[in-house]
């Protein structure tokens, strides 16, 4: 069976990234194709028509929408190589749960750090401390989410590593101080080559969002 597979993303996407690491642990040989997000290509807005947004993978002409959905594809496609989510239902339903965990709550409560000001950051910042700290517990002594192997909420989790940076700098606080395990779990991701090759430079990523503080109007 042919397998052609082109990934659509942009470089400071930690959704897009997510792939990455995914057809990197599966050793799957893609096309990449940049998006401009201020100029979105005809390709990008046929294959994901609903929320215009990346990643989007492409296998064999048919488009695939979501980060989370994408992994799972990959996963359930490319089952031979490296089981990214566990084979237990109950195991597989705890890490769905923890990989919704860190879009609704901690996404949403980064982005609002990173992307506010006054009163605002501080209500986010506090917010985003507490849903860490969840995380931080839910670690534990374990190595990875899922226990001894790198899986499917590492690879979840691992891209907003390059947010870290920026959380620091704009929440005023030591993610090494407050999360030990959190640093010492990256430590041990960021060890991984599918990991490292497929993360965005955190200084990069906060200039990226210097400027667009500036655009919004929030700078
Ligand atoms: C989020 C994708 C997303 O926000 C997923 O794939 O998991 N839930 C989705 N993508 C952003 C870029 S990363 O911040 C995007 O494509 N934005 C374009 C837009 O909003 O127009």
């Amino acid at each position: 069976m042919v397998n052609e597979v082109v990934f659509l993303s942009s470089w400071f996407s930690p959704f897009g990234m997510r792939i990455k690491i995914a057809l990197a642990e599966k050793g799957i040989k893609y096309e990449y194709k940049e998006e401009n997000l201020q100029d979105k290509s005809p390709l990008l807005l046929k294959m994901n028509p609903v929320h215009k947004k990346v990643p989007v993978l492409i296998h064999n002409g048919k488009p695939i929408c979501e980060s989370l959905v994408i992994v799972q594809y990959i996963d359930e496609v490319w089952k031979e190589k490296c089981q990214l989510l566990p084979s237990d239902a109950y195991l597989r339903a705890q890490a769905r749960f923890w990989a919704d965990f860190i879009d609704q709550k901690v996404f949403e409560c980064s982005r609002k750090t990173c992307m506010s000001r006054g009163e605002e950051t501080e209500v986010a910042k506090k917010e985003l401390i507490e849903s860490l700290k969840v995380l931080e517990g839910e670690l534990g002594k374990k190595h990875y989410f899922g226990g001894e192997k790198f899986g499917y909420v590492d690879l979840s989790f691992i891209p907003f590593y390059i947010w870290f940076y920026s959380y620091e700098k704009f929440g005023k606080f030591s993610m090494e101080a407050e999360f030990p395990k959190l640093t010492a779990w990256t430590e041990r991701c960021l060890k991984k080559e599918s990991v490292s090759n497929s993360l965005a430079d955190k200084e990069k990523v906060y200039h990226f969002i210097v400027q667009m503080r500036k655009k919004c109007g929030i700078d």
